[in-house]
Formats: C-alpha cells, sequence, structure tokens
C-alpha cells in the first residue's frame, strides 16, 4: 500500500518552531501570545498567511516550506483553539512578571523645556511604539518601544508625570514623561482590556478577560495590591470588559461581560461599608450582613437587567449609558441610586465609550458614533431623550472635540469611505467640512492640543502620519511621518477630563 501524505502534527509543530518565541504555553514571551482571545482582536493578514510567510519588518520568519499548506492550516487552527486550561495568574506570577529598567535614573523636573502640560503621546502600532510630541512645535521628544499590541487609553498621574501603557497580553508598562524614560512593566493579566487610574493617581485597575479578574497596581512600583476574581452574585464568572476611573465619586466602575451586574469598587480608604443584602439567622435570631466590604477596594454590586458594556458616562458621573449586547439599545443605570433609569433605542451598535459631551440651547448633550451604521445620535443627557441623528459617510469609530472648539471630528473607520473625517458643527449639527487627507488611506481618531486650537489626525497606515490641523480654519499645518499610529493623548485633556474625549 503507497503511503498517504503525513498527518499534520500541529502540536509538535507548535513546539518546535513557534514555542521558543511565543511560550511553551502559548502564552507569550518575545513575540506575543497565540490564543484566540489575542488573535481574533488582531487586524491585518490572516493567521495562516502570517504562518506561511511570516511578518515583514519583524522577527517573525515565515514556514511555508517546513510546514507545507496543510501544516500550515493545522498549525493556524490549533492556535485559533482556547487553551485546554488556563494556568494559574496570580499575585505570584504576577510579581515574578515585573521588570525594571536598570538605566531608569528619576528626574525631580522634566528634563526638556516644553510645556509638560501640552504634551501629546501617539501610539504606533505598526512596530509598537509611542511617539512622544511636544504640543506647541510638534516635536518629536522620544520615541520608545512599548509591548505588543497596546490597546485603549495610556493614563497618566494626576500630575502628569508618569503615564502607565496596556498591551493585549496583559502587559502594563510605566514611563516617567519627565525623565523620557521607561521605569518599568509588569504582566498584570493573560488577556486584558484596558487600564483605569486612581482619582488620586495611586492605584491602577487592569480588566482582564484571562484568567477573569480585576488586577489592582501600586502606581509607584507596579507591585500587586489586590487581585478580585469577578465572581456574580449567582456564582457566574465574568470576564471584564472594562474598568473606569469616576473622579467624583473616588472609585472605579466595571463593565462585566457575562453578568447583569456592574461592579464599583471603592479607592477611598474611607469608604462606608457596602452590604449585599440581610438574613435573619435562626441560629441567632440576628439579622445577619450576607456579605460587606468596607475602606480602599470595598466592592459594591449594581444588579441590572442584562450584561452591559462600553460606557458612557455624564460629566458629574451620576449617570452612565451602556450598551446592550443586542446592538440595538443603550440603557442609562444611575450610579447613586444602583439600578437602571432609562432606555434609549440606538439602532446599528453605537460605540458609546467614544461619546463626548458639550452644552447646546442651554441642555448637556453626548454624541456616539456607530459600529454598524453610518450615523452619529446626539442625546440629551437629562431627558435621554434622541435630539438628532446625524448621518454620516460610513460607520465610524472615533469622536473628538475640545472646550475651546465650535466642533467636533467623527471618522469613518469602516467601507468604502474609511479615507473620510468629517468635521461637524457642535451648535447646528451640521457637517461642515469632510477631509480626505490621503485618499485611500484610513483616517482615524483625533486629539486636540491643550489649548484645543490644533487637531492631530492619523493617517491609520503603516507609511502613516499624524496630520496637524488648524483646529479653526480646518487647514493642514504638518505631518509627522509614523508607523500606523491609533490613539493619541494630551496629558492635559486627559488628566482634566476634557468634554471632548472618551475618558
Ligand atoms: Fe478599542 C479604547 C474596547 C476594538 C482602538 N476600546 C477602548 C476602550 C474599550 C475598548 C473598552 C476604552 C479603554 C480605555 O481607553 O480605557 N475596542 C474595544 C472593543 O470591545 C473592540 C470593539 C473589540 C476588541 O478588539 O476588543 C475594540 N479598539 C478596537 C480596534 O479594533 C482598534 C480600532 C484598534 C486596536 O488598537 O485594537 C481599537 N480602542 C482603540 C483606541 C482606544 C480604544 C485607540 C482609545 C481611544 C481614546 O481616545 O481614548
Amino acid at each position: 500500500m503507497l503511503a498517504g501524505p503525513a498527518m499534520a502534527d500541529p502540536a509538535s509543530d507548535y513546539a518546535d518552531y513557534c514555542a521558543a518565541c511565543h511560550g511553551e504555553s502559548r502564552l507569550g514571551g518575545l513575540g506575543p501570545a497565540l490564543i484566540p482571545e489575542t488573535l481574533g482582536r488582531m487586524r491585518g493578514p490572516d493567521l495562516d498567511a502570517v504562518i506561511a510567510e511570516g511578518r515583514p519588518a519583524t522577527q517573525m520568519a515565515g514556514f511555508a516550506e517546513e510546514l507545507g499548506p496543510e501544516g500550515v492550516a493545522a498549525l493556524a487552527e490549533y492556535l485559533r483553539r482556547p487553551l485546554a486550561k488556563v494556568p494559574d495568574w496570580g499575585a505570584e506570577e504576577i510579581a515574578a512578571s515585573r521588570e525594571t529598567n536598570p538605566d531608569y535614573v528619576a528626574a525631580d523636573a522634566p528634563q526638556w523645556d516644553a510645556d509638560p502640560m501640552n504634551v501629546t503621546l501617539a501610539v504606533e502600532t505598526g512596530d509598537h511604539h509611542v511617539s512622544v510630541l511636544d504640543g506647541d512645535t510638534f516635536e518629536v521628544m522620544d520615541r520608545f518601544a512599548t509591548p505588543f499590541a497596546v490597546h485603549g487609553g495610556p493614563k497618566f498621574t494626576p500630575d502628569g508625570r508618569f503615564v502607565f501603557i496596556m498591551s493585549r497580553d496583559g502587559w502594563v508598562q510605566k514611563y516617567d514623561l519627565w525623565a523620557l524614560q521607561e521605569v518599568g512593566r509588569v504582566r498584570a493579566g493573560l488577556n486584558s482590556r484596558n487600564i483605569a487610574i486612581s482619582a488620586d493617581g495611586e492605584w491602577l485597575a487592569v480588566a482582564n478577560y484571562l484568567p477573569m479578574t480585576l488586577t489592582i497596581l501600586a502606581t509607584d512600583d507596579l507591585s500587586v495590591a489586590k487581585i478580585m476574581p469577578v465572581v456574580a452574585k449567582d456564582g457566574t464568572e465574568s470576564r471584564v470588559s472594562a474598568v473606569y476611573q469616576a473622579p467624583q465619586r473616588d472609585s472605579f466602575i466595571l463593565a462585566l461581560k457575562d453578568a447583569a451586574e456592574i461592579w464599583e469598587v471603592s479607592t477611598d480608604p474611607e469608604a462606608a461599608p457596602v452590604y449585599e443584602g440581610f438574613v435573619h439567622s435562626y441560629e441567632t435570631g440576628m439579622v445577619e450582613a450576607l456579605a460587606s466590604s468596607e475602606g480602599l477596594f470595598a466592592r459594591r454590586r449594581i444588579e441590572i437587567d442584562e450584561p452591559l458594556d462600553d460606557f458612557f458616562f455624564s460629566d458629574d458621573y451620576r449617570n452612565l449609558i451602556g450598551a446592550a449586547r443586542d446592538g440595538s439599545r443603550a440603557v442609562v443605570v444611575n450610579l447613586v441610586v444602583g439600578r437602571a433609569i432609562a432606555e434609549l433605542p440606538l439602532e446599528g451598535m453605537p460605540h458609546l465609550g467614544s461619546g463626548i459631551s458639550w452644552e447646546l440651547d442651554g441642555r448637556r448633550v453626548m454624541a456616539t458614533p456607530h459600529l454598524k451604521e453610518g450615523k452619529l445620535s446626539v442625546i440629551d443627557t437629562e431627558s435621554w431623550e434622541l435630539v438628532k441623528t446625524i448621518e454620516t459617510d460610513g460607520p465610524g469609530f472615533f469622536l473628538r472635540s475640545h472646550e475651546n472648539t465650535p466642533y467636533f471630528w467623527a471618522d469613518v473607520f469602516f467601507g468604502p469611505n474609511r479615507d473620510a473625517m468629517h468635521v461637524i458643527d457642535k451648535r447646528t449639527l451640521e457637517i461642515v467640512k469632510t477631509l480626505r487627507p490621503v485618499p485611500g488611506a484610513t483616517v482615524a481618531h483625533v486629539e486636540f492640543t491643550r489649548d484645543g486650537r490644533h487637531a492631530l489626525v492619523s493617517v491609520w497606515e503603516e507609511d502613516g502620519a499624524v496630520i496637524v490641523y488648524d483646529a479653526a480654519t480646518l487647514e493642514e499645518v504638518t505631518r509627522l511621518p509614523m508607523n500606523k499610529p491609533s490613539g493619541k493623548y494630551n496629558v492635559w485633556n486627559k488628566i482634566t477630563f476634557s468634554e471632548g474625549t472618551s475618558h
């Protein structure tokens, strides 16, 4: 009998060709974690092509010759399967992952002349770097390597001195803006969503999918302050979709992916006790609390009817709007009374996390893009009525504005018009101009300088750029070449929680 083609053995191929860089258990090393939670989120060439041909300008080589087409397909399939067992990733493992920069020298004042409050970071996802920009001259003050696949906004300490950056593989990097040096990094989770810093700048919360925990780090030395397993009242374990800082409430707010609860974790050491209900004990004849916590990291559960995520917060942080899973509604939850108070019909998957707010005719409104429809919804944040639907050239991802500009900027991230950027008048709610700086290239995400005079727009391509516009005349001022720039973050706008930026 003739021998057929050798059966592909992806586990052994993984051990032979991938494990040295991506870790024996697929959790990353020199290269990123190769687990579905990470791979499913990566844009760019598909997995089979990367295995076969490698990634240009990286250490990822191609293995088409060694594996053959069937071997490549089998290995890709193997990597798309979830891990059979999620390894422990508790305080010990996190502490062991901590790395400090041996060359770091702390500076007690900025070692440069720029306005420290007008520094802007630009995340370059093409080669995993961050550029530090002087917001007045637009000079690049430093460009440093980040962990692989940074996601979400970096978070600044309230004095603007340090910034924390998170990658999808759960690494948290601490960078000193005064010294222009990395301080160190730690792996707070195996697959993480985003980070939030406490109002006093002491604590950094990391929202994790893997394991299903919230990790709280001390910001001074990245040590583990607390790990909270996320388990709903009915015993369901849940991933954390995102964690947000609620400054006026001195707390973190958690959106849970798999449970109909919102969590609030206090960052006030004097926080009053939070009780989770009471029972009458027949043994003691007393009324006893089911569970309670108080002080720093006291946890409150807000029970809702369905899981909500992607939160927008009203400026006073009394209310949040969360997106329902079916993509057609948003629910307003009042954090003071701890329950849903309104429902908004918002077809087309609103992207509430990108929402911004401003004053319109004496009332405070917010605007949100939609990920599945070419429109923006403007909502009154007191009556929760829809004020207007603005038609756009396609579904968008981000919105941005500033207190000192009459316009807000909306990208068209998806579809044939992804090279368009709408500029919309906050008073008339009409599009006043549609910019197309590089025909055919994706343009997305805007950040303003501290004074709101300039708007920085990403040309989201490997040979891309950050384009600086005069925010009043809408004329181009300068173009800074960058490698697939994504988000930009101005120190002042972020630490003051500008109404024109998502928080
Ligand atoms: Fe993001 C912010 C969730 C896909 C780029 N994104 C956020 C935040 C959340 C979130 C919860 C707020 C975090 C913060 O700043 O603290 N993102 C999600 C998703 O659930 C979604 C749709 C699917 C997923 O991949 O998990 C998603 N995000 C993307 C992308 O595909 C983007 C465009 C490219 C990328 O880098 O992965 C992307 N997300 C961003 C950016 C921000 C962000 C640039 C920060 C925006 C800001 O201005 O603050």
